[in-house]
């Protein structure tokens, strides 16, 4: 009888501490292991004493109980290169299926109100990857396929806060913020002196900047992959190479697309691009290929580092221009190359996630999925994207699109699925900046950020994993002629600005105007300028702007030249 008692006793106490972990691990996952903890502390004697499979924890030097590697999560970063609000399945699309995103969408939390740090990629991935502001840095518009590092390696980046929680770190896909230490003076034919490894990532395969600029080749680990020794490369954006053909000159060259406007330099694979060069022989990519590339070298980069924590930046190509998907998925929808690259997104979501899978890494692994900057439909190539969108709205209800100030070229859809410790099915409306996700990230990996490293950037990663739908009281936004414009929940306001109505090329609305703009949010297509009735609020959103711009600048002067 005693016996009994004291096993009914046992039994409860164990239930007790069971049911108090869980119920603290639900409401703040992320602090799982410090729980953990905390709990063996309170608990410990009792639990070991009647489970000695309770895994005893490491202490560290000054007997700090160390992180179970095996507890940290893998962390994706999947970021879609001009993929609008409105361009997914499960954000509104209708004449597109993305059924890989609207699972992993399910999986996790739907973000409705996350905006990219600017309209344009180089400054949006600056902001993303540092955690600051690129206003605060020279050199961090669009960059040329030859700019030198804009990122330099004294810079504290995502990929170092990762490094030195112990991860293994890759950088995969588009890049878009230079290589090597000086501008134009690449030898792309040696080892870069200045790359990816420099700034935390411990493996690169990356695109130097965008699929229409030059070198159209991958740089693997600081070299050209594949490199052809019979085809030595060379780089301009000043000049030609004698005997090259151009888009401009030889227009019957470009057998696979034609520009619509610019793209006329260089020619690489029936394509006309910005930049010259020469040479690449075996190395040059062809379009159609890129993805899978990307992908492949994505999915090795999991299974090499299956066994530990890793932390990979998995920029697409897709969807941005040229876009020249693989055969496998064209003619799939109504909407063209467009609709197909946004399809062959899908499939790259599709990749990973199954090879997580199948490897049985879904669940602890945190995949935050969304773009750098909103839609464009014409970028610049005869793809028929205008012509074959029919009702399609790529920025959803929003106005614009990439390059412009307003919503459009900021909002992007975004989505964050960690099956072990984020419950599925949600949704979350809190007004984010991507900004942000250098810190909560760290925070999430106990990763200390030196003084004076991502200065702009707030940890907020209860709102990023749903525990919260707290909004981060405002988010600046980058427009493509610098102008910063300021949104809360509520407002939109667009300082004055000087600049065409409509960008011609894209034929976007830009939003500047030399007056100021005040938008009600609550309508979410700024339509109606309300600055003139409301200007406490013009004065209190003109102050945010005033207050981050006063904290300066971070780096003046320009690389080189
Ligand atoms: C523009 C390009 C556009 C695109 C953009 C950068 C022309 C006419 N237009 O200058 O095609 O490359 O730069 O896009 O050249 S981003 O998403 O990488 O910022
Ligand atoms: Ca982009």
């Amino acid at each position: 009888m005693a016996d009994t008692m004291c096993r009914v006793l046992l039994y409860h106490l164990f239930s007790l501490f069971l049911s108090n972990v869980v119920s603290h691990v639900k409401k703040k996952p992320y602090l799982c292991i410090t729980m953990k903890r905390h709990f063996l502390l309170r608990y410990g004697t009792l639990a070991s004493a009647m489970l000695p499979i309770v895994p005893t924890l490491a202490k560290d030097k000054k007997g700090n109980v160390a992180v179970d590697k095996r507890e940290q999560p893998n962390v994706i970063i999947l970021y879609a290169d001009d993929l609008g609000y409105g361009d997914l399945e499960c954000f509104g699309a209708t004449r597109v299926q993305t059924p890989n995103v609207n699972a992993l969408a399910k999986s996790g939390i739907r973000f409705t109100n996350v905006h990219a740090i600017a309209a344009t990629s180089t400054p949006s991935r600056y902001g993303l990857l540092t955690g600051e502001y690129a206003f605060r840095h020279a050199g961090t518009d669009i960059a040329r396929g030859n700019a030198g590092m804009i990122i330099r390696p004294e810079q504290f980046t995502i990929a170092d806060a990762f490094k030195n929680a112990g991860y293994a770190t890759a950088a995969i896909g588009k890049w878009h913020l230079g290589l090597g230490d000086k501008d134009g003076e690449q030898d792309w034919n040696a080892q870069l002196p200045m790359h990816l490894g420099d700034i935390g990532f411990d493996y690169h395969y990356i695109m130097a900047a965008t699929a229409d600029r030059t070198p159209c080749v991958f740089i693997e680990q600081g070299h050209v992959a594949n490199y052809d020794p019979t085809a030595p490369i060379q780089v301009s954006y000043e000049e030609n190479f004698p005997g090259e053909p151009t888009g401009k000159e030889n227009p019957e060259l470009l057998y696979n697309l034609k520009a619509s406007h610019g793209h006329n330099q260089s020619i690489v694979n029936g394509i006309g691009r910005i930049g010259y060069m020469k040479g690449g022989g075996k190395a040059l990519w062809k379009d159609e290929n890129i993805a899978d590339s990307i992908a492949a070298h994505a999915l090795g980069f999991i299974q090499k580092h299956q066994q530990e924590p890793f932390f990979m930046y998995l920029a697409t190509n897709d969807v941005h221009v040229p876009r020249f998907p693989h055969e496998r998925f064209r003619g799939k929808n109504p909407m063209g190359f467009r609709g197909d690259a946004i399809a062959q997104f899908d499939w790259t979501v599709g990749q990973i996630v199954g090879e997580l899978e199948r490897l049985g890494l879904r669940k602890n692994t945190l995949i935050i999925l969304s773009s750098d900057n909103g839609p464009v439909v014409d970028d610049g190539y005869q793809d028929r994207a205008v012509e074959l969108l029919g009702d399609h709205k790529p920025a959803g209800p929003y106005r614009a699109g990439k390059y412009s100030t307003f919503e459009g070229g900021t909002i992007v859809p975004a989505i964050v699925s960690w099956p072990k410790r984020v419950e599925a099915g949600q949704e979350s409306d809190a007004l984010v900046s991507q900004i942000d996700w250098l810190a909560s990230l760290s925070a999430l990996v106990k990763a200390r950020i030196p003084k004076g490293g991502a200065t702009d950037s707030q940890n907020r990663l209860g709102t990023l994993l749903g525990e919260n739908k707290d909004d981060r009281p405002y988010v600046l936004e980058q427009a493509a002629n610098h102008t910063i414009s300021v949104r809360t929940r509520m407002w939109k306001y667009i300082p004055p600005s000087q600049g065409p109505a409509i960008i011609s090329g894209p034929n976007m609305e830009s939003g500047y105007s030399r007056e100021p703009q005040l938008y009600n949010m609550s309508q979410p297509y700024e339509q109606q300028n309300v600055a003139l009735e409301q200007p406490k609020v013009v004065f209190e959103m003109q102050a945010y702007i005033e207050k981050e711009r006063a904290k300066g600048t971070t780096y003046t002067s320009p690389i080189s030249k």
